[in-house]
């Protein structure tokens, strides 16, 4: 077998008579891979790491389905889920009182377990399965990938379930709980697997509002919901658990917004003094960043967060750009910006860290928008 990088895009030259097992592309079925599931006695659920709410939701149902299709729950489980490191805060919640082992890596996996199959979901990728590698790789024979994503490393198994339309894996996760359970429809999973399912396919789709809804995304919407799914539970669980020391923090950093007319810019600043009256710490200004964007004139947004260090102040820049022309401009750059600063990341997505208090840092990067 080639087991060459991949290449993209995912067109084979029939010339170089490369494997096609080696390039990524879907090899299976839903019912083929519950097939395969049924074959193996003992069974590891696997996931990217930092899971997100589609990570931990196909893997949950999975697993749940396998354990409740042999009366196998609690310590005794066929099959469990591993997870690295960093969590959501929600997932313990979502989780209970499915076995569920999470690492912490550089921590390698648990070594007491060598499971004859292993069910790698929501990625495809060695960059995003590295704490597992060293399991995975004397294992790659025994490996299923459940996926959606367009690029991964088709190397890691041959058995591949990719839907690349689905806008949320728990989409094909679900078709395999239902052939695991012999279910026609996803409206007769029991709850503690529609809930997971759920979950992936609303935190996937950002509450059902990116460009990736669609008629097929509602319809099992539905018919999870139909199956008993709790909707206002979940949204509190996933969006409203914040301290109320965030939504402190939001009016200090939305009482701060200046707007620069000229370059379509809005500059909001946290100083550490606010965070200290707040009772804020630094992670509780997450997604502050996202707020000024509902206006329509603003195209690029920053967020100065004052800090101190052995070295004495510094200001961490977080910045964001909408990613559409606009007036007949193209969308801002921010990585460009951020690089005259010292930093960088993405074009709609930078930050940089400056050796300047706040005024000083702001002016500095009123300079450097274009
Ligand atoms: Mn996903």
């Amino acid at each position: 077998m080639v087991v060459n990088p991949i290449p993209y895009p995912m067109t084979i030259n029939a010339s170089t008579q490369e494997d096609p097992s080696s390039v990524w592309t879907n090899t299976i079925d839903a019912k083929s891979v519950a097939d395969w599931i049924a074959e193996r006695e003992t069974i590891v659920l696997l996931t990217h790491t930092k899971p997100d709410g589609d990570a931990l939701g196909s893997t949950l149902a999975i697993a749940r389905a396998i354990n409740l299709a042999r009366g196998t729950t609690g310590a005794v489980s066929a099959a469990e889920c591993w997870y690295a490191s960093p969590m959501p805060e929600w997932s313990q919640q979502l989780a209970t009182p499915t076995k569920i082992r999470v690492i912490n890596p550089p921590e390698p996996p648990p070594a007491v377990l060598d499971p004859e199959g292993i069910v790698i979901c929501d990625t495809g990728s060695w960059s995003q399965l590295d704490p597992f590698k060293a399991f995975l790789e004397p294992r790659l024979n025994k490996t299923v990938i459940i996926d959606h994503h367009l690029q991964g490393n088709a190397v890691i198994s041959e058995r591949r379930l990719l839907d690349t339309d689905a806008a949320a894996v728990v989409q094909p996760a679900a078709e395999v709980c239902c052939h695991i359970l012999n279910l026609d429809s996803p409206d007769q999973l029991p709850i503690d697997i529609a809930t997971p399912l759920y979950v992936g396919l609303a935190t996937d789709t950002g509450w059902f509002k990116h460009s990736n809804v669609n008629g097929r995304v509602m319809r099992l919407a539905g018919q999870l919901l139909d199956a008993g799914v709790n909707h206002s539970a979940l949204f509190a669980m996933l969006y409203q658990r914040d301290r109320s020391s965030r939504l402190k923090l939001m009016g200090r950093a939305l009482e701060s917004i200046e707007i620069i007319k000229d370059k379509n810019a809005a500059i909001m600043q946290l100083t550490h003094q606010d965070f200290k009256d707040c009772k804020a710490c630094p992670g509780d200004s997450g997604g502050f960043v996202d707020i000024p964007q509902s206006v329509e004139a603003i195209r690029v947004v920053a967020i100065l967060n004052e800090q101190f260090d052995a070295d004495g102040v510094f200001t961490k820049i977080s910045l964001r750009s909408k990613p559409t022309e606009w007036n007949g401009q193209p969308p801002v750059d921010v990585n460009a910006v951020c690089q005259k600063l010292g930093g960088g990341g993405h074009a709609r997505a930078s930050g940089a860290r400056v050796r300047h208090n706040l005024e000083d840092t702001k002016k500095l990067l009123i300079e450097a928008l274009p």
